[in-house]
């Protein structure tokens, strides 16, 4: 499969939602754009967790240019896609790189949202762009973590820094920046453990895996990526702001989007927390990442061949 198919593929829940749904929603060749047409339109966006808000807008949208005529299903997906491409603008927002020496990221989120796989993802993202790529084991709290950034290192041929056991994710992170700065290695990726943004001691602990890359490279990280499961949808954004500002987050990875029929939370969180939507993740192998484009997203959530 090619990389547009991939990401269509990817993608299929939540479209099959919003696209296959609303399509069903004609029945023949027009429809009148009534109170029925519209709640059951709202239904439907809402399932895919945009949030409350975005969802009225949506609808307000289509009732305001329909209301009481008889359209085509084209013409309602027109709209819905031309509202959607408002509610999620933003610039393509790729990672900012070190006007020189090693460009330094770190990844951080909760448990389990996509963290260690994402870095695989991106690693092989560098490498395709020919750069070099040392990882950076912060994930100290399991063994097996380390083990697993490992075994991506391995198999995509980067270079992986870890600690003795029980060494401090900030000793890791100094060591992987040390290790690319020695070796003129472009980007450096400091994985760390999953945690809340409620769990004081361990945010703290970030400021301290900041702090320590610092002492190398004042200016960096020059990224820190916060990732996001699409798949807890609404519930993971409310938390996800707080968490953001507290780490001094830069950007988002949104992981797990082929997970989900909840692809509407790309809205919410560009409605709701102010940081860029980077890259988005739609699979569990190494190639399933690209570069956030809100109207290249909406568009190939509605594509026809996905429709009914
Ligand atoms: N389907 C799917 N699974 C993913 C994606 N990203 C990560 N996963 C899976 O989610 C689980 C947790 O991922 P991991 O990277 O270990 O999360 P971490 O705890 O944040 O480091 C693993 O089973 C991954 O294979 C994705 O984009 N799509
Ligand atoms: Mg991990």
């Amino acid at each position: 499969m090619g990389l547009f198919d991939r990401i269509r593929q990817g993608l299929k829940k939540t479209s099959q939602v919003l696209n296959t749904d609303v399509r069903d929603l004609f029945k023949s060749e027009g429809r009148l754009i009534d109170e029925d047409f519209l709640d059951d339109l709202r239904a439907i966006l809402f399932k895919t967790d945009m949030g409350y808000d975005p969802t009225e807008e949506l609808v307000a949208e289509v009732a305001k240019n329909m209301r009481g005529r008889v359209v085509h299903m084209t013409d309602v997906i027109d709209v819905l896609k031309t509202k959607l491409k408002e509610l999620m603008a933003q610039d393509e927002s790729p990672i900012t790189y070190a006007a020189s020496g090693p460009t330094v990221i770190m990844v951080c989120g909760v448990n389990g949202a996509g963290k260690t796989t994402s870095i695989a993802k991106l690693a092989c993202m560098f490498k395709g762009q020919g750069k070099s790529v040392v990882l950076g084991a912060g994930d100290t709290f399991r063994a097996a973590a380390v083990e697993q950034l490992g075994i991506w290192a391995d198999r995509l041929g980067v270079e992986c820094v870890k600690g003795p056991e029980g060494s401090h994710p900030a000793t890791v992170a100094y060591q992987a920046v040390e290790y690319a700065l020695n070796n003129n290695i472009e980007v450096c990726i400091v994985d760390t453990a999953g945690r809340l943004q409620t769990q004081k001691n361990l945010m703290s602990e970030l400021t301290k895996i900041r702090d320590s890359i610092r002492k190398q490279i004042p200016e960096a990280p020059h990224e820190a990526l916060l990732v996001l499961d699409a798949t807890t949808g609404q519930n993971g954004i409310s938390q996800a702001n707080n968490f953001a500002e507290a780490a001094g987050c830069t950007g988002i990875v949104l992981a797990k989007l082929d997970g989900t029929a909840k692809g509407g939370v790309v809205v919410a969180i560009r409605q709701q927390i102010g940081l860029p939507v980077k890259y988005i993740g739609f699979g569990e192998q190494h190639e399933d990442l690209v570069l956030f484009n809100p109207d290249k997203f909406v568009d190939e959530m509605f594509d026809e061949e996905l429709g009914g």
